[in-house]
């Protein structure tokens, strides 16, 4: 502990935990885009508000720059400390606080994993909605602050639309208890949803009260095999249009190579260009003609070429995993993501617009496509060669950028659907917010963090 300011620190906050090992300022200094070298001052591990309130009326009063921390799953640096920045990491703030069955809320703290919090609304016979693969490890205060999607988006929204009150430490160690739990709350400004995708820019949630629901009747499984990317958003259309869908999911043949090859299992013989995941509610007889009636009336068309349903929990899970393993499948190429999203009603000119482009753009690079189609949420991830430096990389993929900015420009739409914008898309975000509005953002910062010592250099300068 050379630093003098760590001592300071220890003697303001007594009994706070602090790490300082270069394993770990390597460990929580970065998230997983592997793009910059971690550099944190120190790794701060609080266990409880307090703590947190004393950290950061510290750091306020030296100015020390602060970089909230969860899962760091995330993949646009938001959770990056490359600067000597202070992580503070909510892991150990991990307890459920409370559960009230009448208003169907729970309160956790920030640092829960988000398959400890499906697990203990399961507990209760009901369910938190948000998910995603990064379950096990990513934290609900990480979503929150991210306004993380996922996979059951199209029937549940993103985390904002389950957001009941959030407890945030403010930048100089106040506490703000925002809408605690209230379904009505006209009373002015709602900072619970100003502080919902705020990337720890503008205060450190560290409780946060979330809606529970009934779980969903029992779902089916469908694979899908497509001849082509046309067909996918008719095939969508014809889905939706007979089935209560769960979740609505693409990606290429190249994508479940890599699957495959990490362990997933392809229950197809033939190899297809496209494919989709779809699950939906199959509770009845019903619903179960209602899903084959789709998939015949697809196959009639030449949309879809062939198809396997799960008649198992094992199956559908095995189902999921070409899906939900593709991160994990590809990330020893360090990937240079896009995640995109335009209107569901633009999505196939889109579509062509962006095969085009990328298509011609990218001649020597693997280029995996993926994503949660019925959201208009695409996924581009484009495979680093091995030998090829990755500056040299991230610099040819940034010219491919700049052209797919003006086309989601052109399209009204965002250069980030779910992983936020962080350090990756920051050269970007004016592709989907006006002057006027990062404007008006910078200006909020200034109000909640004058001195900008939340999450420097995240989002805007
Ligand atoms: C997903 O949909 C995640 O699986 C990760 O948002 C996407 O790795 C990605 O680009
Ligand atoms: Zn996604």
């Amino acid at each position: 502990m050379s630093d003098p300011r760590l001592a300071s620190l220890t003697a303001a906050v007594p009994g706070l935990h602090l790490k300082t090992a270069p394993d770990d300022l390597a460990f929580y200094g970065r998230d997983w885009t592997r793009r910059w070298t971690p550099a944190p001052l120190a790794i701060a591990l609080p266990d409880s508000v307090a703590q947190v309130k004393a950290v950061m009326a510290w750091a306020h009063a030296n100015g020390v720059a602060v970089v909230p921390s969860g899962g760091r799953t995330g993949l646009s640096g938001g959770a990056v400390a490359a600067n000597g920045e202070l992580v503070l990491s909510l892991e150990r703030m991990n307890k459920v606080i409370e559960f009230d069955r009448v208003d169907r809320l729970m309160t956790v703290q920030a640092g829960m994993a988000l398959e400890a919090l499906h697990n203990v609304a399961a507990e209760h016979g009901l369910i938190y909605p948000v998910d995603f693969a990064a379950r096990g490890s990513c934290t609900i205060g990480g979503n929150i602050a991210t306004n993380a999607g996922g996979i059951r988006v199209i029937r549940y929204g993103n985390t904002r639309e389950w957001i009941a009150g959030l407890k945030v430490v403010t930048v100089s160690g106040e506490l703000l208890e925002l809408n605690r739990g209230l379904v009505k709350n006209s009373s002015g400004y709602d900072l619970r949803q100003l502080m919902i995708a705020s990337e720890g820019t503008l205060g450190v949630i560290v409780e946060a009260t979330v809606k529970l629901t009934d779980p969903p009747p029992p779902t089916n499984v469908m694979l899908l095999a497509l001849p082509s990317f046309e067909v996918l958003m008719e095939v969508f259309a014809a889905f939706r249009e007979r089935l209560q869908l769960e979740a609505f999911e693409f990606f290429t043949d190249l994508a479940l190579k890599h699957t495959t090859a990490h362990g997933a299992l392809n229950p197809f013989a033939e190899v297809y260009p496209y494919y989709v995941v779809t699950e939906y509610a199959a509770g009845d007889e019903a619903a179960e003609a209602a899903a084959m009636a789709a998939f015949e009336h697809c196959a009639g068309q030449g949309w879809v070429l062939d198809g396997v349903i799960s008649t198992s929990v094992e199956q559908a899970q095995q189902i999921w995993r070409l899906r939900e393993g593709i991160t994990e499948a590809v990330a020893r190429y360090t990937p240079y993501k896009n995640d995109v999203a335009v209107r569901i009603s633009r999505m196939p000119a889109f579509l062509a617009r962006c095969q085009s482009l990328i298509g011609g753009a990218y001649p020597h690079f693997e280029v995996v496509w993926f994503g949660h189609i019925g959201d208009g949420n695409l996924h581009i991830n484009v495979l680093k060669p091995d030998g090829l430096g990755q500056d040299e990389f991230v610099a040819q993929c940034e010219q491919v950028t700049k052209l797919l900015a003006q086309v989601l420009a052109e399209f009204d739409g965002s250069i980030s659907a779910e992983h936020g914008i962080g350090l990756v898309k920051k050269p970007y975000l004016s592709s989907t917010r006006s002057p006027v509005e990062i404007a008006l953002m910078q200006s909020v910062k200034r109000a909640l963090d004058p001195q900008g010592l939340l999450n420097p250099g995240k989002l805007f300068d």
